[in-house]
C-alpha cells in the first residue's frame, strides 16, 4: 500500500492502519491510499469485515489543517466516506487517543465504532472557524440526537468514550489491545450477518426531535457567538439534518463549509491554532529539562492563591507560603471556597476537590520551600519587597530550583541581579484569575538558562496554560501594548466620547467588554497605584479613584453597579466629571466616530506590537496574537492584533497613524519602521499576515 496506509489481515478480517505522525491527519498522502485500500477490500470476497485503526498516539485528529486555503486534492474525505457507505461487509473504526473532526467523520462512515476507554471523540471544527465538512453535522445527529450533536458541534469540546457509548456514538469500549478487540468485534458481527446499516440510513437519533427546543438552544448559542459565523453555521447544519433529506442536508453542509473555509474568521482562527503551537517552541536543541516534582508559591493573596490552584489542578503538590498564620488560613479558605464554587457548578466533583486540596501544604517558614523544584513569588508589586523575598529564597532554595516572579511590570533583570543565581531566575506572569486564565507570559531575563526556560514552557502545557516567551521590558508584551491602547482613552473622553460609546465600539468589534468596563472589573485602583508609582497621571481615572470609585468592587467606577450586580449602568455623575475636566483644559467636546475610536486605540496597539518585535521582546508577530487572544480577550475571529493589521490594511493603519501623530505629536502614533516594512512586504519579519 503506502507508508501512510498499511493493510494487514487477521484471518478474514482486514485491518487498515493509518500511520501519519504526529496526529494521523487526513493529508492527501493518506486519503489516496486509504481510498484505494477500501475499494480493494470492498471488492475482495475473502474479506468478511474491515477494521480501520491508527498507529501512534491517536486515531485521526482531523483533516490536514495545513491543506486549507489551497486547492483540495482528490479524493476528499467526503468521497472516502461515500465509498465506505457502499461497503456491504461490516466496517469498524477502532478509536484510541482522539477521533476529531474529519477523523470522527471517517469513523461515522463506518457501520460500527469501538473505542479505547481513554479515547476522546469530537468535532472541534468550530474552533477553526469552520463546521464539520465531511458529513459530521448530518451523520452525528442520526446517532446521538440533534440536541447532543448541536452541543458537541457548537462547543467543539470532545466527549469521553464512556459518554460516547452511552450516547450511541460508539458501540463498545475496551481496555487493552484495541485492535485485537476490534478484530474480534468485527468478526463476531460478520458471523451474525447483515444487513449492516450505514449511519446515513439510521434515524434513531432524529426520532421525536423537538425542533422548538433545538431552535431555542441554537438561538441561545447564537447570542454567545459574538459575531463569529461558524457557530451559527454549525447550528443551521444540524437543523438541516433534522428537516432535510440526507443528501440535501449533506449538500447544504458542503456549501456552508466552502463559505467558511475561505472566510477571514477561519483564516484567523487557523492562524491562532498554529500560532499557539509555535509559541510553545523554545529555540535550542536537545535541551534537558529540569525535573519538577513540587512547586512553591509565595503569597496566598488573589494571584498567589490562583497560581497555587493552577499547579494543583495540573497535578503538582504545592507548598503555599505566607508571612502569617492568619494570612495563610485566609488564603487557603479562599482556595477551598473557589473549589466549592466549581463543585456547586458541577465542573468539579467533591472527590476531585478533596484530591486537589490534599495537594496543598501551607507554611509560614521559608525553610519549607527547600524541597521545591520551582518557586513562584506572588507578593506585593514593589521592587524592594521582591528583592527581599528573593534574598530569603536564595538561602533556602535547592540547587537547580527555578526561581520565578509573577511581577506584571517590574524589571526582572534587576531582580535576578539581586541574586547569585540569575540563571535560575525568570518571570511567570499569570493573568487573574490565575487558575482560569489560559495565558502565561514566560519572561526570559538576560541570564535565564535555556533549560530553565524550556522546563517552564513544558510545565505551562502540563497545567493547561498557553505559554508565550517574552523578553524584559516594562509591562512585557501584554501590559505594554495595553498601555498604548489605553493611552488615548482619556483624551477621547475629554474630546466628547463617553465610556459606554467607546465600550460599545469594542464589543461591536468582538471583545467581551470595552476598556472602561474592563477597568471597573479589574479595579481602577490597580492602575492608579501603578501610575502614582511611576509619577504618571490620568485626570479622569485618578479623580474617580480619589472619590473611592474603584469599579465593581466599590459599586461604582466609570459605571454604576447595583449591589452585587455586574451590569454596568452609565453614570451621569461621571459624564459631568468628564465635561468639567474638559472645560478645565479648554477642550470643546465634539462628535467622535467609531472609526476614530478604533484608529486611536487599536492602531497604536498594532504599532506598539511592531516596536516590540523590533526590540526582540517577542520572537514572532504570532506570539503577540497569542498573548492578546488568550490574555486580553482580543476577538479570535480577528486572529490577534498583528494578524488583524493584515485584514485592516497596513497602508491605511500607517496613513491614519501619521495623521494622528501630526495632530497630537504623540509618540504612540509614530509609525514603527517594522510596520512600514510590513506594509511593503506583506509580512512581519517573514511571519505572514492575514
Ligand atoms: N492538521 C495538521 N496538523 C495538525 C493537526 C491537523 N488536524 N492537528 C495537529 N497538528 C500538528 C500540530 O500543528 C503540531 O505540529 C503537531 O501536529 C502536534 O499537535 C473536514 C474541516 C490532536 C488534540 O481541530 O486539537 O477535520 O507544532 O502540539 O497537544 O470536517 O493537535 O509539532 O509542527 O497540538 O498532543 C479538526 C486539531 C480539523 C484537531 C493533539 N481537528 N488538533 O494535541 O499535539 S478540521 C482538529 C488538536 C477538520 C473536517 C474538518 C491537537 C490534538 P508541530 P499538538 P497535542
Amino acid at each position: 500500500m503506502s507508508d501512510f496506509v498499511k493493510v494487514s489481515r487477521d484471518g478474514d478480517v482486514a485491518v487498515v492502519t493509518i500511520d501519519n505522525p504526529p496526529v494521523n491527519a487526513l493529508s492527501f498522502h493518506v486519503r489516496e491510499p486509504l481510498m484505494q485500500a477500501l475499494v480493494e477490500l470492498r471488492d475482495d470476497a475473502s474479506v468478511a469485515a474491515i477494521v480501520i485503526a491508527c498507529a501512534g498516539r491517536t486515531f485521526v485528529a482531523g483533516a490536514d489543517i495545513t491543506e486549507f486555503g489551497k486547492p483540495m486534492q482528490q479524493p476528499e474525505l467526503r468521497a472516502i466516506v461515500a465509498v465506505l457507505e457502499t461497503i456491504a461487509k461490516p466496517t469498524v473504526a477502532a478509536i484510541h487517543g482522539t477521533a476529531l473532526g474529519g477523523g470522527l467523520e471517517l469513523a461515522l462512515g463506518c457501520h460500527f465504532r469501538v473505542a479505547d476507554a481513554g479515547a476522546k471523540l469530537g468535532l472541534p471544527e468550530v474552533k477553526l472557524g469552520l463546521l464539520p465538512g465531511g458529513g459530521g453535522t448530518v451523520r452525528l445527529p442520526r446517532l446521538v440526537g440533534a440536541v447532543k450533536a448541536l452541543r458537541m458541534i457548537v462547543s467543539g469540546t470532545p466527549i469521553g468514550a464512556t459518554e460516547a457509548h452511552a450516547a450511541g456514538l460508539v458501540d463498545a469500549v475496551f481496555e487493552g489491545d484495541l485492535t485485537t478487540h476490534a478484530v474480534n468485534f468485527a468478526r463476531e458481527i460478520a458471523r451474525k450477518g447483515g444487513p449492516f446499516t450505514p449511519v446515513r440510513d439510521r434515524n434513531e437519533g432524529l426520532k421525536e426531535t423537538d425542533l422548538v427546543a433545538l431552535d431555542a438552544e441554537a438561538a441561545d448559542l447564537a447570542r454567545k457567538a459574538r459575531g463569529l459565523e461558524a457557530p451559527i453555521a454549525c447550528a443551521l447544519s444540524v437543523r438541516n439534518a433534522v428537516t432535510l433529506p440526507f443528501d440535501a442536508a449533506l449538500a447544504a453542509e458542503r456549501a456552508l463549509f466552502v463559505k467558511l473555509v475561505g472566510s477571514d474568521q477561519s483564516r484567523a482562527q487557523r492562524h491562532l491554532f498554529f500560532a499557539e503551537r509555535e509559541a510553545a517552541k523554545v529555540s535550542g536543541k536537545d535541551i534537558v529539562k529540569r525535573r519538577i516534582a513540587r512547586v512553591g508559591v509565595i503569597g496566598a493573596g488573589t494571584m498567589g492563591g490562583g497560581i497555587a490552584m493552577a499547579f494543583a489542578n495540573g497535578g503538582y503538590p504545592v507548598t503555599l507560603l505566607e508571612t502569617s498564620h492568619e494570612a495563610l488560613q485566609r488564603g487557603l479558605a479562599t482556595i477551598d471556597r473557589n473549589y466549592s464554587v466549581s463543585v456547586t457548578r458541577g465542573s468539579l466533583s467533591e472527590v476531585a476537590k478533596r484530591e486537589r486540596l490534599a495537594q496543598f501544604k501551607g507554611s509560614t517558614d521559608y525553610a519549607d520551600l527547600a524541597d521545591c523544584d520551582l518557586i513562584v513569588e506572588a507578593v506585593f508589586e514593589d521592587m524592594a519587597v521582591k528583592k527581599e523575598v528573593f534574598g530569603k529564597l536564595e538561602a533556602v532554595a535547592k540547587p537547580g530550583a527555578i526561581l520565578a516572579t509573577n511581577t506584571s511590570y517590574l524589571d526582572i533583570n534587576e531582580i535576578a541581579a539581586s541574586t547569585s543565581r540569575p540563571q535560575d531566575v525568570l518571570g511567570l506572569h499569570f493573568f487573574s484569575p490565575a487558575n482560569v486564565m489560559k495565558l502565561l507570559e514566560i519572561v526570559r531575563a538576560d541570564k535565564t538558562a535555556p533549560d530553565a526556560l524550556a522546563t517552564v514552557v513544558d510545565l505551562a502545557r502540563r497545567i493547561g496554560k498557553v505559554a508565550v516567551v517574552v523578553g524584559v521590558c516594562h509591562g512585557f508584551v501584554g501590559n505594554r501594548m495595553l498601555a498604548a491602547r489605553g493611552s488615548e482613552s482619556e483624551a477621547l473622553l475629554l474630546e466628547g466620547a463617553t465610556p459606554s460609546q467607546i465600550d460599545q465600539v469594542f464589543t461591536d468589534f468582538g471583545w467581551p467588554m470595552g476598556p472602561f468596563q474592563m477597568g471597573d472589573l479589574a479595579g481602577l485602583d490597580i492602575g492608579w497605584r501603578n501610575r502614582k508609582a511611576r509619577g504618571l497621571s490620568a485626570v479622569i481615572a485618578d479623580t474617580l479613584c480619589e472619590q473611592g470609585r474603584f469599579g465593581q468592587k466599590t459599586g461604582r467606577g466609570f459605571y454604576l453597579y447595583e449591589a452585587g450586580a455586574r451590569t454596568p449602568v452609565p453614570d451621569p455623575e461621571v459624564e459631568a466629571l468628564i465635561c468639567d475636566k474638559a472645560a478645565e483644559k479648554g477642550i470643546a467636546p465634539r462628535a467622535i466616530s467609531a472609526e476614530e475610536i478604533i484608529e486611536r486605540t487599536l492602531y497604536p496597539l498594532v504599532n506598539e506590537g511592531a516596536k516590540i518585535l523590533e526590540e526582540g521582546i517577542a520572537a514572532r508577530a504570532s506570539d503577540i496574537d497569542v498573548v492578546w487572544v488568550n490574555g486580553y480577550g482580543f476577538p479570535i475571529g480577528k486572529g490577534g492584533p498583528m494578524f488583524w493589521a493584515g485584514l485592516e490594511g497596513p497602508a491605511k493603519i500607517i496613513e491614519r497613524l501619521e495623521y494622528w501623530h501630526q495632530r497630537t505629536g504623540k509618540d504612540v502614533f509614530k509609525p514603527a519602521p517594522l510596520l512600514k516594512q510590513m506594509a511593503e512586504t506583506g509580512s512581519w519579519n517573514g511571519d505572514a499576515i492575514a
